[in-house]
């Protein structure tokens, strides 16, 4: 089916887990959006992708899908360290792109993404903080700044991964993975961070001594209102994230989308989805949709942006010379 030539059309740089699924996304669920270019180190990787998404125009260079005529937008998912690089070429070229968290590797490089954007004078960065776009968290949100239940006193986050690789450190689990868990505190309560305390423990003998995946992040906010951060990445378990806002008369906290309550051989209880993909593809569907919108038709983008990018590496920043080894 051919698809209006007024669609947005979008270049996508590294088509591993995210960026594939950002492609069939882009493919099957957005309208007015084409995944028009890909690009991947891995040449036949992207080439896949594309042939199996409405066939986009494979580059071999970032750079030249960045600029071509032909890609209206970026977006990046590729590979953590090469964020900052790729944002900065999609600003001098002055196109929209949609960085997947994180924004960069350190708070020093998240700054020099922030100012370029200030020099330039146009607000291009969104980041992929997709919680913003999961209908579970923007109904604790909204309950939160209704007030019927009394002012917001607390955030209470809990993320958990049934399993990470062999080797992870706690440095990247701060950096990769607890971004989404600040920037939900931040959105939820309206407030930017002035302390954050983080501390790891590994949780098991048999796992690389520098792993640490069970992290706490304590933040107090300007107000002297605060946040509580677990991360947990070998659960065992399966995939879990919950977001709670305690308020002065009651909670709001999310809860797992169409849970099914299953009773059998002598036992009731609900399955836990097995990674990210499966418990968040409506709101990465939901925020492509709000990204490509924002674009083609000039309106705000409802997700994070650079200044939420750099926010995001506050732990990395905050945490002890040990915990955050390079
Ligand atoms: C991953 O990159 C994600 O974005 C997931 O949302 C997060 O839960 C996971 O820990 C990250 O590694």
């Amino acid at each position: 089916m051919s698809r209006a030539s007024t669609n947005l059309r979008i270049g996508v740089i590294g088509t591993g887990g995210m960026g594939a699924r950002h492609v069939m996304n882009l493919y099957r669920f957005v309208s007015g959006a084409d995944a028009a270019a890909v690009y991947d180190a891995d040449h036949a990787r992207a080439r896949q992708v594309a042939a199996e998404c409405g066939g986009a125009k494979v580059f071999e260079n970032p750079q030249q899908l960045i600029e071509d005529e032909n890609v209206d937008a970026v977006l990046i998912a590729s590979p953590d360290e090469t964020h900052v690089e790729f944002t900065l070429a999609c600003l001098a070229a002055r196109k929209p792109v949609l960085c997947e968290k994180p924004l960069a590797t350190t708070g020093q490089e998240a700054e020099r993404v922030l100012r370029a954007e200030l020099a330039l004078g146009r607000k291009l960065v969104s980041v992929g903080f997709m919680r913003r776009f999961d209908p579970q968290h923007r109904a604790v949100k909204n309950i939160a700044a209704a007030g019927e239940i009394g002012q917001p006193l607390l955030f209470k986050g809990v993320h958990r991964n049934a399993s990470m690789p062999f080797g992870t450190t706690g440095a990247t689990v701060l950096i990769n993975s607890a971004g989404h868990d600040l920037d939900s505190a931040r959105w939820m309560l309206g407030e930017e961070a002035q302390e954050v305390f983080v501390r790891g423990f590994r949780s098991r003998p048999e796992l690389h001594p520098a792993t640490l995946d069970l992290l706490v992040i304590l933040l107090s906010f300007a107000d002297k209102r605060m946040a509580t951060v677990e991360l947990y990445m070998n659960d065992d378990y399966g995939y879990e994230v919950s977001a709670e806002v305690v308020c002065q008369r009651g909670a709001a906290v999310t809860e797992q989308p169409d849970a099914v309550l299953v009773r059998a051989q002598g036992r009731r209880g609900y399955t836990v989805p097995n990674d990210w993909l499966a418990r968040f593809n409506e709101a990465y569907i939901n925020e492509l949709r709000d990204w490509a919108d924002s674009i083609q038709f000039g309106q705000p983008f409802h997700g994070a942006n650079a200044w939420d990018g750099f926010a995001a590496m506050m732990a990395t920043e905050s945490a002890p010379p040990g915990l955050v080894a390079r």
